[in-house]
C-alpha cells in the first residue's frame, strides 16, 4: 500500500456468527416494514432527528471522500408551498403529455398523479443534491468522482436511518427538477437527485399492492 497517514481501526465490532445472522435477519425484517407512502399527517418531526439522519447519510462511502452531496431540509410552510406549486407544474406537464404511454402504464399500478399535497402536509422535504465539483473543501473547482453512485449510496443511508427512527417517507422525483437549485439557494453546478418527503403516515395511509411484490433472492442475486 502506498505511504499515507492512517490510524488503527478501533471501532470494528466482531459479532459471534449466530448473532451476525440474527442481526442480518432482524434488519431484513425491519426493512420489510419500509414502504413508500403518499398520504402524510402534518404531525411535526423534531429537526434534530433530520439532522442525525443527514449526518448518517454523510457517512456513506463515496468517491475520493469528497462527500459530493448536499441536503436541503425544507421545513418552512412558505417554502413547501412554493415547492408544491413548482413540482405540480412539472408533474402536470409530465402526466399530460411529456411521459410516454409506456411510462404512464408502468405507473398505473401505483395510483400516482400530478397532485402532490404531501409536499405541503409532511413536516420535512429533503432535497438531495450531487456536487459535480468542490472536493473536500467545497471550493467549487476540484473535480468530484462517482457522484451519482456516492449520492445514491448516501440516499440509501438517509432512507434507512429515517425508517429506523420510525418515520415514513416517499422518494419523489419531479421531472425536471432543476427549479430546486433556486428554491434551495444551491449553485448551478449542483444537480438535484431526489426529494424525500418525510413525516408520519396519515391515519388512512395505504400501500399499493403492486409495491408489495418483491423479487425473490434467486432473481436478484447469484452466488458464484
Ligand atoms: N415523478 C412522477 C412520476 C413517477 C415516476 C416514477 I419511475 C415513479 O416510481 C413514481 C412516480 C411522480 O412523482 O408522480
Amino acid at each position: 500500500m502506498q505511504d499515507h497517514d492512517s490510524v488503527p481501526l478501533s471501532d470494528f465490532e466482531e459479532l459471534p456468527p449466530e448473532q451476525m445472522l440474527a442481526e442480518a435477519r432482524a434488519f431484513l425484517e425491519r426493512m420489510k416494514t419500509r414502504h413508500s407512502i403518499r398520504q402524510f399527517s402534518d404531525k411535526p418531526v423534531a429537526r434534530e432527528v433530520i439532522e442525525a439522519a443527514i449526518l448518517a447519510a454523510g457517512r456513506a462511502p463515496n468517491g475520493a471522500n469528497h462527500q459530493p452531496w448536499f441536503f436541503s431540509a425544507i421545513g418552512s410552510a412558505e417554502k413547501k408551498k412554493t415547492l408544491r406549486e413548482m413540482a405540480e407544474k412539472e408533474e402536470r406537464a409530465f402526466y399530460e403529455g411529456r411521459a410516454s404511454d409506456e411510462w404512464l402504464d408502468a405507473l398505473s399500478d401505483l395510483g400516482t398523479d400530478a397532485d402532490k399535497p404531501y409536499l405541503e402536509t409532511a413536516p420535512w422535504i429533503i432535497a438531495v443534491f450531487g456536487q459535480r465539483k468542490g472536493g473536500m473543501d467545497d471550493d467549487g473547482e476540484t473535480q468530484n468522482y462517482y457522484v451519482p453512485e456516492s449520492v445514491g449510496i448516501a440516499m440509501g443511508f438517509l432512507i434507512a436511518s429515517l425508517h429506523h427512527a420510525g418515520l415514513a417517507m416517499l422518494t419523489h422525483t419531479p421531472k425536471p427538477m432543476s427549479f430546486l437549485n433556486d428554491l434551495c439557494g444551491r449553485p448551478k453546478n449542483e444537480k438535484p437527485y431526489l426529494l424525500l418527503v418525510v413525516g408520519y403516515p396519515a391515519e388512512d395511509a395505504t400501500v399499493p399492492t403492486h409495491a408489495l411484490k418483491k423479487k425473490p433472492l434467486d432473481r436478484i442475486a447469484s452466488f458464484i
